[in-house]
């Protein structure tokens, strides 16, 4: 597998030359600052490539290309916007970046409750609570079917909560929630998200696996013509948020999906933590299931808790088993390699991290702290060491 690193371009506080220390060679970068649905010129593809190389690194993977708002809700015209997606490939190709990591989530990304949860060695870590999403979707935001997306004890709770908290403490749960959309992203307030959740207004699951499937239609065979392995990334948490449905989030949505465009370019990053949330979701099952499909895998681990709340454990530590996770990725490379030698390594990166030790001064990105992902990654890097010696030795 090939160690990588997200590194979020210039603006990221933590420099390529602290990547090349953790032993990570390559990185996964985007250029955040294009919007939505523009083209990724050709010239800035290039001038982020030599950013990376000069630092000793490569530039394996793009996390994210975007896909427009307006694709996923089949909104107006867009062709334009196929178009554009399309020479972003394009150029991407010219550059030799080959895999580009991209979600279908309607209006939101992740989407954590708490950024700053005491994780159980000391340190912080990613949350998120059931009730606290509750008492914000119910009583602040007021969404009109909110009660229906929760069991009776999470709204019991979250009554308790939103009686006994004020507005200080739902301003900070809402700018939780925000702090998974990408950098250029607006942030939305509470009046600004009621007013944009209007547009999903009787929008159904089959509506947006529709919409998906035809930008599969359009874009996967410009992928398969230009050598890039296309892997989407699934919805975290994987469930439904504010009612809006998300539809990469088990076993049977990403048959679906794959199978909508039966290429290998049509493929799957792996994410243990957000897969690993769902109730019913056998990460290691689903991994086994697709694993030829796999060419990118975010590798976290989470505890997950009976209401449906989740935390971020360390990586080693929470529900997936991350042992055997890794054990069927590099099975599935050795299987590649029998093929042909020159198949792909399956890319990795230690998703997420807790924050700790003096990770708290340098104000990164949540979830991407240097000394919290280093950990992980050394855990990692450890585990598939050791499981490759033992594969060799067949
Ligand atoms: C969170 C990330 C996601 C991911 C996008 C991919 O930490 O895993 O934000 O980058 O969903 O499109």
């Amino acid at each position: 597998m090939i160690e990588s690193w997200r590194w979020f371009g210039p603006l990221d506080k933590i420099q390529l030359t602290e990547i090349y220390q953790t032993g990570s060679n390559s990185v996964v970068t985007a250029l955040h600052d294009i919007s939505y649905g523009e083209i990724w010129p050709l010239s800035e593809i290039e001038k982020r490539k030599a950013m990376v190389e000069a630092a000793g690194l490569t530039w394996s993977v793009v996390e994210s290309l975007p896909v427009h708002e307006d694709i996923k809700l089949g909104r107006g015209n867009t062709s334009h916007l196929f178009n554009n997606y399309r020479k972003s490939l394009e150029n991407l190709a010219k550059c030799g970046v080959g895999v580009v990591c991209y979600n279908f989530m309607p209006l939101l990304d992740w989407t954590r409750t708490n950024l700053d949860a005491p994780a159980d060695t000391g340190g912080s870590a990613l949350r998120f609570s059931m009730a606290e999403m509750a008492a914000f979707d119910v009583f602040v935001l007021k969404r009109k079917e909110a009660k229906e997306s929760y069991s009776e004890e999470v709204l019991k709770n979250a009554e308790e909560l939103f009686k006994n908290s004020n507005q200080k403490y739902f301003d900070k749960i809402l700018r939780n929630i925000m702090a998974g959309l990408p950098g250029s992203y607006a942030r939305y307030s509470t009046e600004t998200l009621r007013e944009v959740l209007k547009n999903y207004e009787g929008f159904k699951h089959e509506d947006l696996r529709m919409n998906y499937q035809k930008f599969l239609r359009e874009i996967i065979p410009t992928a398969t013509d230009c050598g890039i392995r296309m892997c989407v990334h699934p919805d975290d948490p994987p469930w439904d948020v504010f009612g809006i449905p998300r539809v990469v989030s088990t076993k049977e949505d990403i048959s679906f999906i794959l199978e909508s465009v039966p290429a290998l370019e049509n493929g799957l990053t792996l994410c243990s933590g957000s897969l690993g949330a769902h109730p019913n979701n056998d990460v290691v099952k689903i991994a086994s299931r697709f694993s030829e499909r796999i060419h990118f895998a975010h590798l976290r681990n989470v505890k997950k808790e009976p209401d449906g709340s989740f935390q971020e454990s360390s990586h080693l530590k929470g529900d997936v088993n991350m042992v055997e996770l890794i054990k069927v990725l590099l099975k599935e490379e050795k299987k590649r390699k029998l093929v042909d030698v020159n198949s792909h390594e399956i890319i990795f990166r230690p998703d997420h991290g807790h924050e700790i030790l003096s990770d708290g001064e340098r104000n990164t990105h949540p979830g991407y702290p240097l000394l919290g992902r280093m950990k992980g990654l050394a855990e990692l890097r450890g585990v598939s060491k050791a499981i490759q010696n033992e594969l060799d030795l067949q």
